[in-house]
């Protein structure tokens, strides 16, 4: 703890202004206390500037952190810079100075410059994102950095158990991702009273809770969250009293516009902490001395007295008053103080005025790595048939391996491979209690559909284990792992059950390097359970819905038609440096069609490059997943009775899709239908039809067509599935009547 000893004095500070040197303030020597008035001052007055330039149009928005200040200061005074992990949220600004950000960096996001080394110019102020502080990058909606931050709790723990785990290999995405760690590492994650309301929150209490993670909560209590009060969003009005009975936890509720109490009470949670004893959660009251933003007008729904009220609780002035009524600092002292930071401000603001924008040409980059293509060839090997399956002694054939044989034989090699793979999901642990295991009691379950197999039995359980029934709990986990550089490949059980981690898969884990502007990537991969013609799967057992997420920039979407498809997209999507969606189908799982022989544990398919499974030269379908052997025995029907040979292309990949493949089949035949399961409108066959219109018009000889669902969902009653999905007769018809269009 410092002592006004070894303290060396605050810069700017005459040994005149410091008074009754000696004395310590719950552990915080007289220099601190005012170097932390200096890094609140300087935050308020970062905000004060920023909404002097947004007025004067010269930014283009302003959060305040005002009111908040204490709490930042506090908080980066008990934990450790550049060691520990941070996941604030906006109004963390003092927080991020007292970290070793500076004014000119967070001015440089206000103008949105190319320097800006939170973003590039790609996000709002307050966003903040400070690789070197290990500080990660922050977006807008509430909540959704509290799951990563637990995900990033557990990656420190992790590392410290498997420390060969952390070092660098080359030849796939490891050699891009340095990690860092420390055996005693915290993660310091923050929100206001609002966003306890959403259900990521609780989420994320669960497993710091249950897994008693080095884990810092801090709610930043300022009473509203925009407009409405605290007590509708929290029953009681106090989240201390909902939050007390989750074990494991130590609990502090302070006066977060104190600075000294309030450095005390993370003192005693990082105590906690560090000790490993499980996470800390620190209610701080707060005021909010501005408006939510300059989009608000608090007098709209608070009345002046309640605004007074909170004023007298400002904790710049109750900081100041605290120095002169204690004798740290005089009225000159501090005037001092002031003008300093008022001067170096100007001149951070002037420079970050000067500061250029990003050019045009940059905003694709860093959508994905920079570093290493999926497409490339470097992910495109030749199975490796095992000895015994080559040249088989005993004149048996190999039976071929289903598509589930073969993903579950990928994840135990890459498994074997790299040790900084981690499986977690609905039900893929082989058993939780792991006793029954050792005891030999139960031979284990490895995943509804068994695709994760012994694969705890194998690598125990810290790296193949169950998660909590809560979908956003899986994603937002995983992104927070990944972007520490662990490689976790999660499942979601059903894709029809994947909308709870919506948030995430659409606002969060693609984005990461996008707008960090590459300081941070978050190379995960989701395997999902997805696809209908199951006799009985029903509305929430059947959907599709790629579209969804091909929509999506930044995450590669796959879908494999068979079981050596599967194998190599699941390895490159495991080595590659980017999020993957890797969508596995249900009905596919099992099926004679496309099973094969066990390739290798190196055998990898490029992403983006489509296989064409039949040579025609009448016309061409293209399709995916389920519907490729229904479009095969479709084309063999009419080849047989009509003549007709159609060219079968399966994209394997949707996100990137093989344009070149599309294009090429198409110049040759003139025709073209494209056939997908999932519902006809707005699906993924829209984009291809329409490119295909678009850019190879003066090729074609009829219109493209769609054989898709029906625009309704898929039900239980097995005549009905039949009518609503497509089928082999559908494509037959709509192959037959193209042909002859
Ligand atoms: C998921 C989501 N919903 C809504 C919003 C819009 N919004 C931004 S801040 C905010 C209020 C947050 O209140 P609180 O958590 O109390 O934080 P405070 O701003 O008071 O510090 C809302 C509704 C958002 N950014 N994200
Ligand atoms: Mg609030």
């Amino acid at each position: 703890m410092a002592t006004t000893k070894t303290d060396p004095k605050p810069a700017g500070v005459a040994d005149s202004d410091i008074k009754k040197a000696g004395e310590t303030y719950e552990g915080l020597s007289r220099e601190r206390l005012v170097d932390a008035y200096r890094i609140m001052y300087t935050s308020r007055r970062v905000d004060d500037r920023e909404i002097m330039l947004k007025r004067q149009q010269k930014i283009f928005f302003q959060i305040s952190g005002a009111g908040h200040e204490a709490v930042g200061v506090a908080a980066a005074f008990a934990l450790k810079p550049s060691y520990d992990w941070f996941y604030p949220y906006y109004r963390d600004r003092a927080l991020c100075l007292a970290l070793g950000a500076t004014p000119y960096e967070m001015l440089l996001q206000g103008v949105g410059a190319a320097a800006d080394p939170s973003s590039g110019g790609r996000q709002m102020p307050s966003h903040w994102s400070y690789p070197r502080l290990n500080v990660v990058t922050q977006s807008s909606p509430t909540g959704t950095q509290i799951l990563q931050a637990v995900g990033c709790a557990e990656t420190g723990r992790y590392f410290a158990a498997h420390p060969e785990a952390a070092k660098k290999a080359t030849g796939d995405y490891r050699q891009f991702k340095n990690v860092v760690f420390h055996g005693d590492e915290i993660t310091y994650v923050s929100l206001g009273d609002g966003t306890t309301s959403e259900g990521e929150f609780w989420e994320a209490l669960n497993t710091a809770s249950n897994r008693r993670l080095p884990l810092v909560f801090v709610v930043e209590d300022n009473g509203y969250a925009i407009s409405v009060p605290v007590e509708v969003q929290t029953p009681g009005g106090n989240i201390s009293r909902l939050v007390a009975g989750f074990p494991n936890f130590h609990f502090e509720e302070v006066d977060g516009t104190e600075p000294v109490e309030t450095y005390a009470a993370f003192v005693r949670s990082v105590a906690h902490c560090r000790a490993g004893e499980g996470p800390a959660f620190i209610h701080a009251h707060v005021i909010r001395p501005y408006s939510h933003s300059l989009s608000d007008d608090e007098r709209l729904y608070r009345p002046d007295a309640e605004r007074q009220r909170d004023a007298q609780l400002d904790p710049i002035s109750r900081l100041q008053m605290f120095l002169l009524r204690e004798g740290v600092l005089d009225e000159t002292g501090i005037n001092r103080l002031e003008k300093q930071v008022e001067d170096e401000l100007q001149a951070a603001v002037d420079k970050a005025l000067e500061a250029p924008p990003p050019t045009p040409d940059t905003v694709t980059r860093y959508v994905y790595s920079p570093d290493l293509d999926p497409t490339s060839s470097a992910f495109e090997t030749q199975p490796v048939l095992a000895k015994a399956e080559a040249a088989p002694t005993d004149g048996k054939k190999v039976a071929p391996k289903t598509m589930a044989d073969l993903i579950n034989a990928t994840l135990r090699d890459e498994m074997r491979r790299d040790e900084r793979i981690v499986i977690f999901g609905e039900d893929v642990a082989d058993c939780s209690r792991e006793q029954y295991l050792r005891q030999k009691m139960v031979k284990g379950k490895g995943g509804v559909f068994k695709l994760t197999s012994g694969l705890q039995c194998e690598f125990g359980s810290d790296r193949v284990f169950n998660s909590p029934l809560a979908e956003a709990n899986i994603v937002g986990r995983a992104t927070g792992m990944a972007t520490r550089g662990l490689k976790p490949v999660v499942e979601i059980q059903f894709f029809d059950y994947i909308w709870p981690a919506m948030m995430q898969l659409r606002s969060e884990l693609p984005l990461i390097r996008w707008r960090s502007n590459n300081g941070f990537s978050a190379p995960a991969v989701v395997r999902v359970a997805i696809g209908g013609y199951l006799t009985g799967g029903a509305i929430y057992h059947s959907q599709c819905g790629e579209s969804v997420f091909t929509h999506i920039p930044g995450l590669r979407v796959v879908f494999p038609s068979n079981a050596l498809d599967a194998a190599g997209l699941l390895r490159t999507a495991i080595r590659c440096d980017d999020p993957v969606l890797f969508l596995e189908h249900k009905r596919l799982y099992r099926e004679t069609f496309g099973r094969a022989v066990y390739p290798g544990p190196d055998y990898m398919v490029p992403f983006g490059k489509a296989k064409i499974l039949q040579t025609g030269t009448d016309l061409t379908v293209i399709t995916y997943g389920a519907v490729v052997p229904r479009a095969l025995q479709a084309a063999q029907k009419l080849e047989r009775e009509q003549g007709v040979k159609a060219e079968l292309v399966d994209l394997r990949c949707l996100n990137p899709f093989d344009w070149e493949t599309i294009a090429a089949s198409v110049r040759k035949t003139n025709r073209a239908i494209v056939a997908y399961e999932d519902t006809l409108s707005w699906g993924y066959g829209a984009e291809i039809a329409a490119r295909i219109a678009d850019q190879l018009f003066e090729h074609l000889d009829a219109p493209v067509r769609r054989v898709a669902a029906m625009d309704t969902f898929v039900a239980y009653q097995p005549i009905l599935e039949n009518a609503i999905l497509p089928q082999t007769a559908d494509l037959y018809r709509a192959m037959k009547e193209l042909a002859e269009f």
